[in-house]
């Protein structure tokens, strides 16, 4: 069965799942966009995916032709088209179709994409060993400029980042900020653990609102673990007890090696551990239901 794409309003075969080379989407990066997971038939925090994608679109002046409502059943829909009760979505809503030239007033109607289809994981190997990072030295766009707070289809400081990881053949990178404080990684928050507290940096530093992050912060506090949001240096990495990314995909995924150096005892810690036994326990029971059968 092919696969199901929607498009305004329509789900067509993915071989038919096209939108025109004059969206601005792809002219200019103009537009946001949203990853979400399904776990055991229900969408991981849609609610708040869904909220986050209507913020970064209003924070570029892009208004989203549906509710956040007719958003979350669309969403439902094209899981449900595709038979999928796990997996991942990527939601898209660009400027729409307008002329060569990047004034926004020139595109009427905004293009909603949802794709739901599997994703591909991290090897359980990370999980169970933990992974070797290194700060790279693209810093992190300024809050000023493109607010890193935006989930927007301007990913380019990512991927330059993440091609600086690629070089130097480690599996993430930390980006820090232009006053030299952490701020996020590619595709996933930053956490820190010392003396049984955990830190990750504020939003103020030019990371994304993480929806897993949010999640990992409330199994902490409902675990009865401090969590504070300072600006953190590399010296607080290098010195921390255990340190771990969260993001979407990833979960929680521990790290134990940050540009060269051990992290902790360099294997993955126990808080670490702990947390994400408590997340995977959330995984089960929070979202949308996606089949009622
Ligand atoms: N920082 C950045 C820059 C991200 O793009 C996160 C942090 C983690 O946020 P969440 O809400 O996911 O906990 C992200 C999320 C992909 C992909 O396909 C990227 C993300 C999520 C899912 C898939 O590259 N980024």
């Amino acid at each position: 069965m092919p696969m199901k794409v929607y498009i305004d309003g329509q789900l067509r075969d993915e071989s038919d799942a096209t939108i025109s080379v004059f969206d601005h989407g792809l002219l200019y990066g103009d537009g946001v966009f949203e990853g979400i997971r399904m776990y055991h038939n229900r969408i991981f925090k849609l609610r708040e995916h869904i909220e986050r994608l209507y913020w970064s679109a209003k924070a570029i002046l892009l208004e989203i032709p549906m509710t956040q409502q007719q958003m979350m059943d669309a969403c439902l829909e094209t899981c449900r088209a595709n038979g999928l009760r796990e997996g991942y979505i990527r939601l898209i809503v660009t400027r729409g179709k307008g002329t060569l030239g990047l004034d926004p007033r020139r595109c009427p109607k905004p293009s909603v994409i949802i794709i739901a289809a599997t994703i591909q994981l991290y090897p359980e190997s990370v999980y169970r060993d933990g992974m070797t990072i290194a700060t790279v030295p693209t810093t992190r766009m300024l809050v000023n400029s493109v607010n890193p707070a935006i989930k927007s289809l301007n990913y380019l400081n990512n991927i330059l980042a993440r091609i600086e990881a690629n070089l130097i053949g480690v599996e993430e990178a930390i980006m820090l900020n232009t006053e030299g404080y952490v701020a996020e990684c590619t595709g996933d928050n930053i956490f820190i653990v010392q003396k049984g507290k955990l830190y990750t940096p504020p939003l103020s530093a030019g990371a994304l609102y993480g929806i897993t992050r949010n999640t990992v912060i409330d199994c902490a506090r409902a675990m009865g673990l401090e969590v504070a949001e300072p600006n953190l240096t590399r010296y607080d990495i290098y010195t921390a007890d255990e340190m771990f990314l969260t993001g979407t995909a990833a979960e929680m995924v521990p790290v134990v090696k940050v540009d060269g150096r051990l992290i902790g005892d360099g294997k993955p810690g126990p808080v670490t551990g702990r947390l994400l036994e408590a997340f995977r326990g959330v995984t089960r029971h929070d979202g949308e239901v996606i089949f009622r059968d």
